[in-house]
């Protein structure tokens, strides 16, 4: 019997006329105003008209096929483009298995993928040997770049701290980070967590954000590993690689970002063995 397997993922407009449409659906279907999505279109414009999370995903979700193998078919599933969560569902086997590309799990991110999927579905993997082991080598392979003196930052994204009521995303993510930096030899003074990429939202989001942590250090570089995604997307691609890295510059510091998982075979070949043994 074929095991449908259902890789979900952020999603991204597969052009740029999508890309209202795209906005609207994050904002669970309030349009955006034309000063909203003027900036939204023109972080995208900044990182070259698209995203490339798309063609990334599927790649992601070629490799977790092919280290599966015979009695699985894995079909994408989007958040917010489509196909939708709800698309791939349909046309997959009736026993489906559910992975989110997103290593740590909230209510108010992993959380919603799982309920729409309406299946058993893993819930975090931050905890994969494989994908701790890439973050490890990434860290200790960029801080090779940079000045003695330079601070780790371990980046995920905001959400707003009502969701983080009694939410275990904090927790995973400090889990990880302490995890990460001891593999690679960093000391406990020389990283930190930050947050990065908080919506446009009057409401009060998770702190400190990654610019602001920045502007408070003592040394000579950053290295902003961001644990809290899987893909070169919008939000590495513009708010670390543009945004922060030109404040690395006027704060007179020098600024890395370490290598995005992507389709790493290794750790796509490790979450094909987790969804083999998921107990359901
Ligand atoms: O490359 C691309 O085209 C898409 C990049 C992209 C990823 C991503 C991941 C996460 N988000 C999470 C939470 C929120 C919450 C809001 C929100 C808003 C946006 C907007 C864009 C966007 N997000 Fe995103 N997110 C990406 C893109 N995100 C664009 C809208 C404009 C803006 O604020 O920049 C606020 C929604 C609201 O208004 O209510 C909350 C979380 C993740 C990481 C986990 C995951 O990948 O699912 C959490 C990639």
């Amino acid at each position: 019997m074929t095991t449908g397997v259902v890789l979900m993922a952020y999603g991204t407009p597969a052009s740029a006329e999508e890309i209202e449409a795209y906005y609207t659906h994050i904002r669970r279907g309030r349009p955006p105003t034309t000063e909203q999505l003027d900036d939204l279109r023109s972080r995208y414009d900044a990182i070259g008209g698209l995203s490339p999370l798309r063609e990334i995903t599927q790649a992601q979700r070629d490799r977790l096929a092919s280290a599966l193998g015979d009695g699985y078919e894995v079909a994408l599933g989007y958040k917010h483009a489509s196909p939708f969560i709800e698309d791939a569902v349909a046309k997959l086997p009736t026993d489906v298995v559910g992975l989110v590309l997103a290593p740590h799990y909230s209510r108010g991110s992993i959380g919603e993928y799982v309920e729409r999927l309406g299946h058993p579905a893993i819930e975090s993997w931050h905890d994969l040997p494989e994908w701790r082991a890439f973050q490890a080598n990434a860290v200790r392979t960029s801080l090779e770049t940079l000045p003695r003196r330079t601070t780790v930052l371990f980046t995920a994204h905001s959400l707003p701290e009502r969701v983080l009521v009694d939410d275990r995303y904090p927790d995973e993510l400090l889990a990880s980070a302490t995890a990460i930096a001891e593999q690679a030899g960093v000391s406990d003074d020389a990283w930190s967590l930050a947050w990065q990429s908080a919506g446009r939202t009057p409401e009060p989001w998770r702190g400190p954000d990654v610019l602001e942590v920045m502007a408070d250090l003592d040394t000579e570089g950053v290295l902003v590993c961001a644990q809290g995604f899987t893909a070169d997307h919008l939000e590495v691609l513009y708010d670390l690689d543009i945004a922060a890295k030109a404040r690395a510059e006027q704060l007179g510091i020098a600024f890395a970002r370490t290598a995005m998982v992507n389709d790493d075979p290794a750790v796509l070949g490790a979450l094909a063995e987790r969804v083999r043994s998921f107990q359901r």
